[in-house]
């Protein structure tokens, strides 16, 4: 059991309208905001889709360079940047992500239904992200929507061996409708395919995400939360910002005693580089 946890908000994700979630961070001064609240409350890893002038989710590379530029100015926060970006997004513009140099990066291991659509991972396109951030330094967190996907995460590493930093972590993403459900049973059959030596974190969709997260830290996982995930804190009530659920899963964190990693530590952890200077 690892002796604390790493908590990673995920604020604004692709699929939330800024209309309907009226406090979702969608400009760079709202992101930043929310960060700096965050790894106020105990999170060590901010996983960042960004959002254009009308507030629809943008693949766009200068403001990609301006968002991680910021995040490290003004918080001490590992960058993540998300790879999986929209399901109507193309692949070269996914690809072209990386050129952002986060310090880390998503990396989905398969196609999934995703709702109505389909969220589309291609196995040449999987590989070719793996081989992309390893050349530029970029640690990857694989991205698990479906038990499958473990399966070809083994596929990679034995075919195209271990990514930047040299140490493998996933991410259980629960509960999607088309993917794997958000449940007790499902996070123990998926730890069963986890490579041996990975660190896991898990995050549950919707009304799947309390359960995930008291599932993974008595798993020895960690958490991802934030409203990418879920827009709701309780029944009938909304979330009020994503640092409210930071600091819940912080608190819960304590409680187990594991409490909240601070970011130096997640780097060591997870073989990401110092920030750079
Ligand atoms: N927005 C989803 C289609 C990732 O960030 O890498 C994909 C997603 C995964 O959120
Ligand atoms: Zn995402």
């Amino acid at each position: 059991m690892p002796n604390g946890t790493l908590i990673t908000v995920a604020p604004t994700g692709a699929e939330h309208a800024k209309a309907d979630v009226p406090n979702l961070p969608v400009t760079l001064a709202e992101l930043v905001s929310t960060a700096r609240d965050c790894e106020q409350v105990g999170a060590a890893m901010i996983h960042v889709h960004i959002r254009g002038d009308d507030t629809k989710p943008t693949l766009d590379l200068g403001r990609l360079t301006d968002t991680v530029a910021a995040l490290r100015e003004q918080t001490g926060l590992i960058v993540q940047l998300s790879t999986g970006g929209a399901v109507t997004d193309l692949e070269d513009d996914r690809l072209r992500v990386l050129d952002a140099l986060p310090d880390s990066a998503s990396c989905t291991m398969g196609t999934v239904n995703f709702g109505d659509d389909v969220f589309l991972n291609r196995w040449e396109f999987v590989v070719e992200l793996h081989k992309r951030m390893r050349d530029r330094g970029i640690v990857p967190e694989y991205e698990i929507f479906d038990i499958g996907h473990l399966a070809t995460l083994r596929r990679l590493l034995d075919e195209y061996g271990p990514p930047a930093g040299g140490h493998v972590h996933v991410d259980l993403v629960m509960g999607v409708p088309g993917g794997m459900p958000g449940d007790v049973e499902t996070l123990v059959a998926a730890l069963r395919l986890i490579p041996a030596g990975a660190t896991f974190s898990a995050t549950g969709i919707g009304r799947t995400s309390l359960p995930v997260m008291l599932a993974s830290l008595s798993a020895g996982g960690h958490l991802r939360v934030g409203m990418e995930d879920t827009v709701s804190y309780a029944r009938g009530q909304r979330v009020k910002d994503n640092a409210q659920l930071v600091a819940r899963a912080a608190g819960l964190a304590r409680i187990g005693q594991r409490p909240p990693m601070p970011a130096a530590e997640v780097r060591e952890l997870l073989g990401i580089r110092a920030q750079p200077a």
